[in-house]
């Protein structure tokens, strides 16, 4: 039996910031985890350290459900990004030993393939829709089946999801929140025209995602919803902020457009109601933020028996290890519905050295032991931590709105 000798965490910053949890074991193989939670990165880099490590060592590192069920239950108070995000990180890298030492790609041991590979969709934005457009084009010639599209809303000097960069975008950007103005009026009047566009450009045969990002209320949601469906949008995100699962009953009843939500949820209860009434067609919590492999098998069978697909948040503020373990769990599950895909920089990937790959739109974790992917520590340690908070959003009138 593996027994954990020693854990430890590493925080990186190659262009921005992620948290690793390496965990040892008497076998001399390592396992590796995903912790980071974007603009509280050290918040969880001590959770860990100061709170989980001392409780881990001397461990049966096979052990993994009792750990997860020992780290939740033993905490007392549960839930939570930073706790969940801890246990995250200990649960993945425990799957990475398992699978490593069963010299079998991690998928294997979630019940084997049980598609070819695992659709993605890429981020097209743009300042006008022109532009947006001419970025989706790029993603379409490249394989893409599916981009999802957000673009400058008029009137707005910046909006969520719209880069300076055209291809890689990192919202994370000031040593303190930047503030941006918001207007739900203006918004609401650019959407419907850019996916009418995308229709015209694109042709039918590509998916259009769109990310509204918490930012309406449920009716505003349900006429956006309404608007969109001449375009047969796949999914319509993050519609209105969902801490009342109930909001979600209110746009059910004005559009058939499908909804998706969760990236921020970070358990099985943040989106049980949203799921059991079949308020949602895909949930969109991920490993590192809603506890690992192990709690994410446990969301999606029960989606699966309400007709809700996953579609794992897969921004780039989720490190590599978090994609790879991703790409695992969707290849394997029978409800995968889609993964979102941001790429990393060049730097990024030479801290993380991975194996999963991208062919014809679609996204393969390899067939590498584990999880195929590991941490360069010398790569890394080049990279110091560097203070940075994801943006705040007021309206014209000064008032704070969802960001
Ligand atoms: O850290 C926040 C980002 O991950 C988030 O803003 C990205 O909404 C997002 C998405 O759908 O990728
Ligand atoms: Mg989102």
């Amino acid at each position: 039996m593996p027994k954990i000798t020693a854990a430890r965490v590493i925080v990186t910053s190659p262009g921005r910031n992620f948290v690793t949890l390496k965990i040892e074991t008497t076998d001399g193989v390592h396992g590796v985890g995903d912790a980071t939670l974007n603009g509280r990165e050290l918040a969880v880099a001590s959770y860990l350290t100061d709170h989980v490590v001392p409780m881990l060592i001397g461990r049966d590192a096979h052990a993994i459900e009792d750990i997860w069920q020992y780290l939740y239950k033993g905490a007392y108070w549960r839930r939570g990004p930073v706790t969940m995000a801890a246990i995250a990180a200990v649960d993945t890298a425990l799957w990475d030993i398992k699978a490593k030492i069963a010299g079998l790609p991690l998928y294997q041991l979630l019940g084997g393939a049980s598609r070819t590979g695992v659709m993605v969709y890429g981020h097209a934005n743009g300042a006008t829709i022109e532009e947006t457009l001419e970025n989706a084009a790029v993603y379409a010639e490249n394989g893409y089946k599916a981009i999802r599209l957000q673009s400058g809303v008029p009137g707005l000097k910046s909006v969520y999801g719209v880069s300076k960069d055209r291809f890689v975008y990192e919202p994370a950007d000031g040593d303190l929140p930047t503030e941006s103005l918001w207007s739900t009026e203006k918004y609401l009047r650019s959407v419907a025209p850019l996916f009418e566009a995308a229709r015209d450009r694109l042709g039918w045969d590509v998916h259009l995602l769109h990310d509204v990002h918490h930012r309406l209320t449920p009716i505003e949601a349900g006429r956006l919803g309404k608007d969109l469906e001449p375009y047969r949008p796949f999914w319509m995100e993050d519609a209105v902020p969902a801490e009342n699962q109930a909001s979600f009953r209110i746009i059910r009843q004005h559009t058939t457009t499908p909804l998706a939500v969760g990236e921020v949820f970070n358990s099985i209860w943040d989106c049980k109601q949203l799921i059991e009434e079949q308020l949602i067609d895909y949930i969109r919590t991920t490993i590192v933020h809603a506890g690992g492999v192990t709690h994410l098998r446990k969301i999606a069978s029960f989606a699966d028996l309400h007709h809700v697909r996953t579609g794992c948040h897969g921004a780039t503020d989720l490190s590599p290890v978090c994609m790879a373990a991703a790409l695992h769990f969707d290849l394997s599950i029978p409800n995968f519905g889609i993964q979102e895909y941001m790429r990393h920089t060049e730097a990024t990937d030479e801290v993380f050295p991975h194996a999963y790959s991208f062919h014809d739109g679609m996204l393969h974790p390899g067939e590498v032991v584990g999880l195929g992917v590991d941490i360069d520590e010398a790569e890394a340690a080049k990279y110091p931590y560097k203070r940075a908070y994801l943006p705040i959003a007021r309206r014209e009138d000064g008032s704070m709105h969802d960001w």
